[in-house]
């Protein structure tokens, strides 16, 4: 029974070469991660009357508006916002304590709703855009970057109004 049998010596040699096939196969599919995201679906969503507060000289920072709407089946969950315009840009949302206070809050995110809108406005949910990096032109176009928890974003272009 010391004799090594032939099924014994298939198995060794499986054991040695099974790590190494399995190696190849996980460096196959880290070399082609990159392909989903480079390709990945665009967002379901529309963006309608996306719009920058004009602020005087001097500003630091000011709100974005616009809203969204989802024509796809499953919500949309917005974690962040970017644009050339500041430095620092956040979701926000904006509530009434029970003394009818309002204040504002940073979020980590809005949802647009499968099948529906969210709206980005002066008095509830918007996007808040801190130390500008320059004084935003009434009229001009600026990109606005959203981005989702499923690592995709949607750049739209807001007009600056004024309020
Ligand atoms: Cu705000």
């Amino acid at each position: 029974m010391s004799r090594p049998t032939p099924l014994l010596a298939a198995l060794a040699l499986a054991a040695i070469l099974l790590p190494a096939a399995a190696g190849h196969a996980d460096h196959g599919a880290a070399g082609s991660a990159p392909a989903p995201q480079t390709s990945a679906r665009p967002l379901p969503l529309t963006a309608i009357g996306a719009t920058v507060v004009a602020v005087p000289p001097g500003a630091t920072e000011t709100s974005a508006f616009l809203t969204l709407r989802n024509t796809g089946r499953a919500p949309v969950v917005l974690t962040g916002v970017r644009t050339p315009l500041a430095r620092h840009a956040m979701l926000m949302t904006t509530r009434r304590d029970a003394q009818g206070l309002t204040g504002m809050s940073a979020v980590n995110t809005l949802t647009v709703p499968a099948g529906g809108t969210l709206k980005l406005g002066p008095d509830g949910d918007h996007l808040m855009l801190m130390d500008l990096a320059r004084v935003p032109r009434v009229g001009e176009k600026v990109p606005l970057t959203l981005s989702t928890r499923d690592g995709r974003s949607l750049t739209v272009s807001a007009v600056v109004r004024k309020p």
